[in-house]
């Protein structure tokens, strides 16, 4: 079906240290995303990108603190964004920058009615600052907009949580830390991991995600690059071995795209300094056309 998509660039790279992740956007856009996009059919307005602070300006000399002011206040204007889209009638389409983007992006599409949520990445960003290895923010975005985590996080956009945990699920885990772990065990959240996705196939866990996203109108796809195999994927800031195929990617996203539910996404965590001859931006630009109906035949 053609839709009306709003294409959000968001290149913040507060969320962890390395730098080039902010590219991800110019990236993605170098690309042809959006003549792309146009060619499927839809409607396709490109709302440039959010402003964020650079890192080696004076003025943020001696921010030790994680960012977690700066990712605060950038949390906000995403949301801020993110609901006007909404509002418009309009699928936002966010493009960051690392994950905890997500935080504000996820937040605005919540508004309304419930959504599902499904978060497709290596990690389960479900570390609280206690839990934490890194302290990085990018490792937190799920556990806050689950409403656990710095309070000025889990109250950007508006106070409070923005999505319950029935309504989560988590495709592609393989790295996750000790309290983390713990964290996602006492939940109940549900997850398919890379061991769920090797026994179960990715098109029956697509088809039980469907069975519990039944009451739902829509959900919100968090598509972290990171999640895909290296091979596929190498310019990201942590890869991990073993992850989800080319091919299963495409099916999934394929799956999703026949839901007819998916009412917005983030597409992050592309390092275009670390990437091999643009080969996860083009991959990536791939995905977002196949979750939006690019089909073979
Ligand atoms: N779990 C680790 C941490 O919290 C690393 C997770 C972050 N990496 C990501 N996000 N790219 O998915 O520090
Ligand atoms: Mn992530
Ligand atoms: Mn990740
Ligand atoms: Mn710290």
């Amino acid at each position: 079906m053609a839709e009306s998509i709003s294409i959000i660039g968001v290149p913040m790279d507060f969320g962890q240290m390395l730098r080039g992740v902010d590219m991800g956007p110019a990236a993605l856009r170098y690309t042809g995303l959006i003549p792309r996009l146009r060619r499927l059919g839809h409607d396709v307005k490109d709302e440039g990108d959010i402003p964020i602070p650079v890192r080696d300006d004076p003025a943020m000399e001696g921010m030790t603190d994680h960012y977690v002011k700066e990712i605060t206040r950038i949390s906000h204007d995403v949301y801020k964004i993110g609901c006007r889209v909404m509002d418009q009638g309009r699928m936002p389409v966010f493009l960051g920058g690392d994950h905890a983007i997500a935080i504000g992006s996820v937040a605005s599409v919540a508004v309304k009615e419930p959504v599902g949520l499904i978060w497709v990445d290596a990690h389960a960003d479900f570390n609280t600052p206690r839990t934490s290895p890194s302290g990085n923010i990018h490792g937190m975005p799920l556990a806050v907009l689950t409403g656990a985590g710095y309070p000025c996080l889990v109250d950007a956009g508006h106070p409070g949580t923005k999505i319950s945990l029935d309504n989560v699920v988590m495709i592609g885990q393989r790295d996750l830390d000790p309290g983390e772990k713990k964290r996602i065990k006492s939940s109940g959240i549900t997850i398919f991991t890379m061991r769920d996705i090797d026994e179960q196939g990715i098109s029956a866990i697509a088809a039980q995600i469907m069975v519990q996203f039944a009451c739902l109108k829509r959900f919100h796809l968090s598509l972290d690059m990171d999640a895909l195999d290296p091979i596929e994927a190498p310019g990201v800031g942590t890869p991990v071995p073993g992850g989800i195929s080319y091919r299963e990617a495409h099916l999934l996203m394929e799956l999703f795209a026949d839901s007819g539910k998916l009412g917005s996404m983030d597409l992050v965590e592309i390092n275009p300094i670390l990437d091999v001859a643009n080969k996860t931006s083009k991959l990536a630009v791939e995905l977002i056309l196949s979750a939006l109906g690019k089909s073979i035949l």
